[in-house]
């Protein structure tokens, strides 16, 4: 299998992430690339290439405008600001307030445009998420010419961020752009299938009322886990999308037999809904020595379910999403990609 991958990722390289009560080493950060391409390699996946430059007409198709401008000027503005450290939320326009206007300040801009303070935004992190997106645009433009499968080795990843907002380590939404591309290019229903210990809250919402993106995600229960307010099985899409947003919360302690039967579920319903192309959020976060995470799959579950993804027979891309258990992260990953890829032969 191909994997797109570019250098750039560095570029995001924040010095601190609000964990209980406390500024510590983020949970995302570049090593964890490292060590996924250091697999890749070792295993011999197959070519590593670097994407080009899509520019943001693609970001724009999924982004709001706005927001994208905020993200490319942010760290300008807060550096011009007088600020040090790192840009990091810490007002927002909190339930009681509906933002009729959106502040000058950035001060008030980051709390405007932030949906959780533990992401800061640090100088070279717009560089970072341009190039994050280009890798899952090469990915699904290597797939749409008809080569089966390929990993996009995004980072920062995507899929927290929301239309106009960012949080939760993401900042432009790569898998919603990957499946907006491949709706552009000729796919008539893309399912997203988001497999990240996390609900995808920003992908939800960016295809909520849409019934050609069909979004599946199993992952903690938001009683319990990041994204908190997000992600119940009642929320099922509206509109026209009704019926085609899927939720699959799972509580503490969750193990492979459990997850598995919710997977199975999800694929099911991505046969029956007739997609022609599928983009998989693919966090390993769901391992079970995450330490941010409650799951309990281990190491063989990744290439377990890889071969039942392949079972679908769509065009699939895989971008990377979450997974902190650093030292495992390059197997994890893999063990999915050569489960996928072996159930083929
Ligand atoms: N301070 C992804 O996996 N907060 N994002 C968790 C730790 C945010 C996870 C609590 C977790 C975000 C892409
Ligand atoms: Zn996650």
């Amino acid at each position: 299998m191909l994997t797109v991958y570019s250098k750039k990722h560095r570029l995001r390289d924040s010095k601190g992430e609000i964990h209980g009560g406390e500024i510590v080493p983020p949970f995302e950060c570049p090593r964890r690339a490292d060590i996924v391409l250091d697999r890749i390699n070792a295993v011999g996946l197959g070519e590593v290439i670097e994407p080009k430059d899509y520019g943001l007409d693609p970001v724009h198709a999924v982004h709001d405008a706005g927001y994208v401008s905020f993200l490319s000027t942010c760290w300008d503005e807060w550096v011009a600001e007088g600020f040090g450290g790192e840009a990091i939320a810490t007002s927002w326009p909190g339930r009681t307030m509906n933002a009729p206007h959106i502040p000058r300040n950035i001060d008030g801009k980051v709390g405007y445009y932030a949906l959780a303070s533990e992401t800061s935004i640090s100088e070279g992190t717009w560089e970072a998420a341009l190039a994050s997106k280009d890798v899952a645009l090469e990915a699904t433009e290597h797939v749409l010419a008809g080569n089966g499968a390929a990993f996009g080795l995004c980072r920062p990843p995507g899929h927290h961020a929301a239309r106009d907002q960012f949080g939760g380590y993401c900042f432009l939404n790569n898998a919603a752009i990957a499946a907006q591309h491949a709706r552009a290019k000729g796919a008539e229903r893309v399912a997203i299938l988001d497999v990240d210990f996390h609900h995808g809250n920003g992908t939800q919402d960016i295809f909520y009322d849409r019934d050609d993106v069909f979004f599946l995600s199993l992952h903690g229960d938001p009683l319990d886990a990041f994204p908190y307010f997000l992600g119940h099985r009642d929320e099922v899409g509206t509109g026209k999308g009704a019926g085609f947003t899927a939720n699959y919360p799972m509580p503490p302690g969750t193990e492979y037999s459990a997850w598995k039967a919710a997977l199975q579920d999800a694929l099911d319903r991505i046969a029956k809904a007739k997609c022609d192309f599928l983009v998989v959020s693919l966090g390993t976060d769901t391992f079970k020595d995450d330490p941010i995470s409650f799951f309990k799959l281990g190491s063989d579950d990744f290439t377990d379910y890889g071969a039942l993804l392949a079972g679908l027979n769509l065009p699939t891309v895989f971008l990377l999403e979450g997974g902190y258990a650093v030292d495992d992260i390059g197997v994890n990953v893999v063990n999915t990609l050569t489960g996928f890829e072996n159930a083929l032969r």
